[in-house]
């Protein structure tokens, strides 16, 4: 790795601790330009570390006021429009640069002064978004905040463990230090929470990395259909989160949608903020949100959140939405090409972000909600708490809370939805071509059976840690996985060319809470997308076969630092494309039931000549295109009811408990649960 790559990695580590501190285990030394320390040059510069000389920018946080209003210390919240806008300042000053000496420099040189999770925030922004730097990786967030990820409790094990070992023979003592983090003892809850059972998966490091990341990601205001794909990426969410709920015989999730009554679903989260005492906020069961004014935000008021609701009510009863300027901007999604289309108006106002037409009149109803439950236990300030992990898109995912919240926010796209012309057929249906039957196999199973299970992802989390040590510090995190498996798609092709198609995967529980089949209608919000690809039909028949591993919706493992230290990409390698926004491999599936749970498969296929040219990105991220929203057309997925005419169901059903050992090294490995898909193909007429 050459200086300037591993000055701009050694950014990302030990965020809270100032640049002066060497880095790297001591081989490498940032030195501020008129700052030198005399006695660390010495002390390191003999022994083979590299000096990286960060230029004095006297003017530089002149420039940057709105970065300097927002404390070190504080979770950054990018759901408050003050905290965004700083997001936004700082990544225009970290775009600028056209090499990556400058980008190091410039970076290296604000960064004491700037907000942790800021700093970390825009740095991560300008690699993944700049042509200039395509093939530079950012470490996983994970290690490079473990404290966001892994409780306190569980990263005191390591501290103990790294004091107890400072008092026996350093001699003698092991390489590394690993400490497991098992979802069956978790601390964030107990049995008399009902929510409880939904812990593994909403604390799941993968599903909260990758919510941060798409957030990343999409603070990109030159995204294609920003607004819809805000909207299309928490549906899927949600219709994840749902699946999840009912594989532990839990109701579908309700809206938080009255917000003068007592909140039930408490949360205390147990994640400190920056690896010290400082801790993110506890939430206990019944809290009532209140007006409030807190975390140095603007003030926040409820019935400010139920005017703006009105507001958006009252827009898609019209039709339009009133611009800033006075103007009526129609919201309809039946546009001519190039011009914005409804969905997209409508998102861009309710996340909000830079693309809202009037904030002023429509407010920032979305991040209000997150702010409001992150402050309900210290809505004046009195105590100077800290934002609850709602607040903070790296942590919102653990509390049963965000999706209550994100079920309001859907609830507002549908209605919206609603209010557009259905599709017509001729939109939906590609006479050409026939689905005949879906199938799954996974391995030596029976057709059309899947399993789940429990596995260990270890992370390595010294980088991210404060306390000093040699040793890489390791923690082993069980999470939820599932075993491989094939699609089988049979298809027939009736002309008599090849044809290019794009290939839809969708999958949604059968039955509802009372394990009564669902109707189209009752289980339409629960579809969520399993695979998206483009491939060619020969004339007649043909047999897809498509692995789950190769999901586009989904990523791999990120790179991690150790990777990127050893083994950094170089240009064109495609791993050096990813972006890390796709949705973890790991949950594709969920957990299912130990006594079996019907799911239900659904093939669409589609003519690629009208889904082509819609590919649009900074990089050429293979994968996650769903997120990413790159493949168009149908990708939206919210008007099932007119597909149901020319597309086939397949049930699918989630049992228990196998081992497998095959795909950890722990012995302890279990498969629990397992999914069964029925080799039953239904056709909807
Ligand atoms: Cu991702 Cu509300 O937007 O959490």
């Amino acid at each position: 790795m050459d200086d300037d790559q591993k000055g701009l990695l050694y950014l990302f580590e030990r965020p809270f601790e100032p640049l002066k501190i060497p880095r790297a285990g001591g081989t490498i030394l940032f030195q501020q330009e008129g700052e030198e320390d005399e006695d660390l040059a010495t002390l390191f510069g003999s022994s083979g570390t590299t000096m990286m000389n960060v230029p004095s920018r006297p003017n530089i946080l002149s420039k940057l006021p709105k970065c300097m209003g927002i404390p070190r210390g504080v979770p950054l919240s990018t759901f408050d429009p003050d905290h965004r806008a700083a997001t936004k300042e700082l990544t225009d000053l970290l775009m600028d640069p056209v090499a990556l000496p400058q980008l190091t420099s410039h970076a290296a040189s604000i960064k004491d002064n700037m907000n942790e999770a800021l700093f970390i925030y825009a740095l991560s922004f300008a690699i993944i978004s700049n042509p200039a730097f395509d093939s530079r990786l950012v470490p996983s967030i994970v290690e490079v905040f473990p404290s966001k990820f892994i409780p306190q409790e569980t990263i005191q094990l390591a501290m103990d463990e790294v004091k107890s070992i400072q008092f026996k023979n350093p001699e003698n003592v092991p390489e590394e230090i690993v400490v497991p983090h098992n979802v069956d003892i978790e601390p964030t809850g107990s049995s008399q929470n009902p929510e409880f059972p939904l812990a593994y998966w909403r604390e799941d490091y993968g599903l909260n990395s990758h919510h941060w990341h798409w957030h990343l990601v999409f603070s990109n205001n030159d995204r294609d259909r920003k607004g819809e794909i805000f909207s299309y990426m928490h549906n899927q969410m949600m219709a994840r989160y749902d699946w999840e709920r009912l594989s532990n015989s839990l109701d579908r999730v309700v809206s938080l949608n009255k917000w003068r009554e007592p909140i039930p679903e408490g949360y205390f989260p147990k994640l400190t903020i920056d690896n010290s005492s400082r801790h993110y906020g506890n939430r206990p069961d019944n809290m009532i949100p209140q007006v409030f004014q807190v975390f140095a935000l603007r003030p926040n008021y409820v019935d400010d959140m139920e005017r703006f609701t009105e507001r958006f009510s009252d827009a898609f009863q019209k039709g339009y939405m009133i611009h800033e300027n006075g103007e009526n901007v129609p919201i309809s999604d039946n546009v001519a090409p190039g011009e914005q289309r409804g969905i997209d108006i409508v998102g861009n106002a309710f996340e909000p972000n830079e693309g809202s037409v009037n904030i002023g009149f429509y407010g920032w109803l979305h991040g209000m909600g997150h702010v409001m439950v992150a402050g309900i236990h210290d809505p004046f300030g009195h105590h100077r708490g800290d934002q609850g992990v709602i607040g903070d898109p790296a942590t919102a995912c653990r509390d049963p809370a965000f999706y209550r919240w994100h079920k309001f926010v859907d609830d507002v796209f549908q209605e919206y939805k609603m209010q557009q012309v259905p599709y017509e057929d001729k939109e939906l249906v590609f006479e050409a071509v026939e689905v005949e039957s879906v199938a799954v196999k996974s391995g030596t199973l029976e057709e059309n059976v899947l399993e789940t299970g429990w596995d260990i992802r270890t992370i390595e989390a010294s980088r991210g840690l404060d306390f000093f040590t040699q040793r890489p510090i390791k923690f082993e995190l069980q999470h939820l996985t599932h075993r491989p498996f094939a699609y089988n798609i049979q298809v027939t092709n009736n002309q008599t060319d090849p044809v290019d198609v794009t290939v839809r995967l969708y999958m949604a529980p059968k039955v509802n809470e009372a394990g009564e089949p669902m109707t189209f209608m009752d289980q339409r919000l629960l579809w969520a997308e399993m695979d998206k690809y483009q491939t060619t039909l020969q004339p007649g028949s043909n047999t897809l076969e498509r692995l789950s591993t190769d999901s586009s919706i989904t990523i791999a493992e990120e790179m991690t630092f150790r990777d990127l230290e050893e083994n950094p990409p170089e240009a064109g390698d495609p791993k050096a494309d990813y972006c890390g926004c796709g949705w973890p491999q790991h949950l594709l599936i969920p957990k299912g039931k130990a006594e079996g749970m019907d799911f239900q498969i659904l093939a669409l296929i589609s003519d690629w000549e009208e889904d082509k040219g819609q590919i649009q990105g900074v990089r050429n991220c293979l994968m996650a295109t769903a997120s990413r929203g790159s493949l168009g057309l149908t990708s939206t997925g919210y008007k099932f009811m007119k597909i149901s005419s020319s597309k086939q169901l397949n049930p699918i059903l989630i049992n228990p408990s196998i081992r497998n050992n095959s795909s950890s090294n722990r012995n302890d490995t279990i498969f629990k649960e397992m999914v069964t898909v029925k080799s039953l193909v239904e056709l909807i007429k």
